[in-house]
């Protein structure tokens, strides 16, 4: 029987990367149904992922993924970062905008960026599972494509020519953070889940 982890996420392109993720481990992830009303912080992404699951655990007594990611430029001291949803108020393309003119500071050689991402699974038996992921490349001096979400139309992971946004969805969830995050945790996962089963 494949098993259900609900995804303590509100943004449905991050929800659709989730999901054809963790179907390659026979786990099928569905949207809880109920806003993920918590206070998201500036400390640290695994705060934040660990806030958002443990929410949901908390409130429907089930196991859930929490994810929390971002992108940060190295010549700007990491910034956005944690802040990466929020720096701008507006849509991802104002952030976008917002990010591309921050960069026409810089020496145009310090463009590198790196996306982030941690993975939390909260278990209804208790304790919690972790996993991260990174993804270095370049922000390109333009959007370009309208694939995926966020920064994905500046951002040019290394070894390519091309922005995330160009990429077909299943390429991205190939080399992203967010694949190699979930990967960690989600193999811990299906290990709880077999001791689980052996101990009832
Ligand atoms: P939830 O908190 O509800 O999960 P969110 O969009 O607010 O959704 P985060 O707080 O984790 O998510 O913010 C992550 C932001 O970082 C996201 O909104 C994008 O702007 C950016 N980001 C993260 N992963 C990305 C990716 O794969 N491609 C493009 N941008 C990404």
């Amino acid at each position: 029987m494949m098993r259900t982890i609900f995804v303590a996420t509100g943004n449905a392109s991050k929800f659709k990367e989730i999901k054809d993720i963790v179907q390659r481990y026979d786990i099928s992830a569905q949207m809880p149904g109920i806003e993920i009303d918590v206070q998201e912080g500036v400390v640290s992404y695994e705060e934040n992922a660990r806030l958002k699951a443990s929410y949901l655990t908390s409130k429907l007594g089930i196991d859930a993924l929490g994810e929390d990611s971002g992108i940060e430029i190295p010549a700007l001291n990491g910034f956005p970062g944690v802040i990466s949803a929020r720096f701008v108020e507006g849509s991802d393309q104002d952030r976008n905008a917002a990010l591309l003119a921050k960069m026409q500071l810089l020496k145009p050689g310090d463009r590198k960026a790196v996306f982030k991402a941690f993975v939390v699974i909260t278990l209804k038996s208790g304790g919690y599972l972790t996993g991260y992921g990174e993804l270095r490349g370049r922000i390109n001096d333009i959007p370009m494509g309208s694939n995926g979400f966020g920064y994905d139309p500046i951002f040019i992971p290394d070894g390519y020519d091309r922005t995330l946004a160009l990429l077909p969805g299943d390429e991205k969830n190939s080399i992203s953070h967010r694949r190699k995050a979930i990967e960690s945790a989600i193999k811990q996962y299906v290990e709880h889940i077999k001791q689980f089963k052996i101990q009832h």
